[in-house]
């Protein structure tokens, strides 16, 4: 509230008039309001619980899934264990709780988890649904998985076709909207989760698979026949995909953001998990300096510790190794950088300057 304090001469006036300084008594500033309670400190409570509690999906090649041992892995899970390094210096300090497309956002609000990390795509509506989305951890687009006996090569081939996807996305919106300004028609079934989706796609019910771009190498793969089926190269949508937390906790938030940032930007300086410890003795640039802890305190303004980037880069990788572990062409999937590129590079990915 803005207080609105009498100018002198008016108070000289007043002093002239009685009924106007009952009135001025009436309006007279209030004494200050009480402060809105402080915001939510998540670090302060990851760091008591010694543990983060980090939201995922159930299954989505390369982003969160778990292994043949039941270890996590992903782009996404890396993300956590980053933050996980980041603040404990141990990448094994995180829970991982699996969130179903449609429980994700409940998830987050009623502080289930501390961040959601699972192929969620920044929107405006989700954005002022009271959660943040920090920063864009992958740019993606919706596709279309199907089969190449049915000779598609453009999404408008598919009027009139029975298109499979999952409730509680993206995808049924994107869709209709991409059909209906091409006046095309498009018959859409929807599931649950992306098992059944990919079950229905499998058993001829529809004629294509539709979701992220990134998820359907993945399920492509658990096809029976992989060769059998083809990801359209076209997209229909902008997907970003971004880890969302609970609005009113600013040092969190910047926490999240400056997790990728630092991975992004130890990417571009060069600085590799394979070669951090050299870097760090080396130390061979002032920004090489600033991201490694060696130059400035700049992992305290977080909350953190001073080489709280070291942390992240010594445990889990920079950017590039997170995603050639989990996407790039040494795995299954082979996805391509494209717009995960660095911004140097051809891509979308630029990291804001640690100093
Ligand atoms: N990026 C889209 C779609 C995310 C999404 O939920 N994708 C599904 C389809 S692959 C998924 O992750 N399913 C995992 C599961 O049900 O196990 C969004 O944020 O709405």
């Amino acid at each position: 509230m803005r207080v609105v304090r009498p100018k002198p001469a008016l108070l000289k006036s007043a002093l002239l008039k009685p009924a106007l300084l009952l009135a001025l008594a009436l309006f007279a500033p209030l004494p200050a309001r009480a402060e809105p309670a402080p915001p939510e400190r998540t670090l302060a409570q990851v760091k008591a619980r010694g543990h983060l509690v980090c939201g995922v999906s159930p299954g989505v090649a390369g982003f969160s899934v778990p292994d043949g041992q039941g270890r996590w892995r992903g782009l996404d899970v890396d993300f956590c264990r980053a933050l996980a390094a980041a603040i404990f210096d141990d990448p094994e300090a995180v829970r991982f709780i699996p969130q179903s497309s449609a429980a994700r956002f409940t998830s987050l609000q009623s502080g289930e988890i501390d961040v959601l990390a699972r192929n969620t795509t920044w929107t405006l509506s989700r954005d002022t649904a009271a959660m943040n989305f920090p920063a864009i951890t992958f740019y993606d687009g919706q596709g279309f998985l199907v089969r190449k006996s049915l000779n598609v090569t453009h999404v408008k081939q598919l009027d009139r076709a029975t298109i499979c996807l999952q409730q509680g996305t993206t995808t049924e919106l994107n869709l209709a909207d991409w059909f209906r300004t091409r006046g095309l028609t498009q018959n859409v079934v929807t599931f649950a989760n992306s098992e059944q989706t990919l079950g229905a796609y499998e058993s001829g019910r529809c004629d294509a698979y539709s979701t992220d771009q990134s998820s359907l190498y993945g399920e492509r793969l658990k096809t029976a026949h992989p060769d059998d089926h083809v990801i359209l190269s076209e997209a229909i949508s902008k997907e970003p995909f971004a880890p969302g937390v609970r609005q009113g906790d600013d040092q969190w938030r910047d926490i999240v953001a400056w997790t990728h940032y630092a991975m992004i930007d130890a990417e571009e300086a060069g600085i590799r998990q394979d070669n951090v410890e050299q870097m760090r003795r080396e130390a061979p640039s002032p920004d090489v300096r600033r991201i490694l802890g060696l130059e400035g305190g700049y992992g305290e303004r977080l909350g953190l510790t001073t080489d709280w980037a070291a942390r992240i880069v010594r445990h889990v990788g920079n950017y590039g190794d997170s995603f050639a572990r989990n996407l790039g062409d040494a795995t299954p999937l082979k996805i391509p950088r494209g717009l995960n590129a660095l911004w140097n590079q051809g891509g979308l990915q630029y990291g804001p300057p640690i100093r």
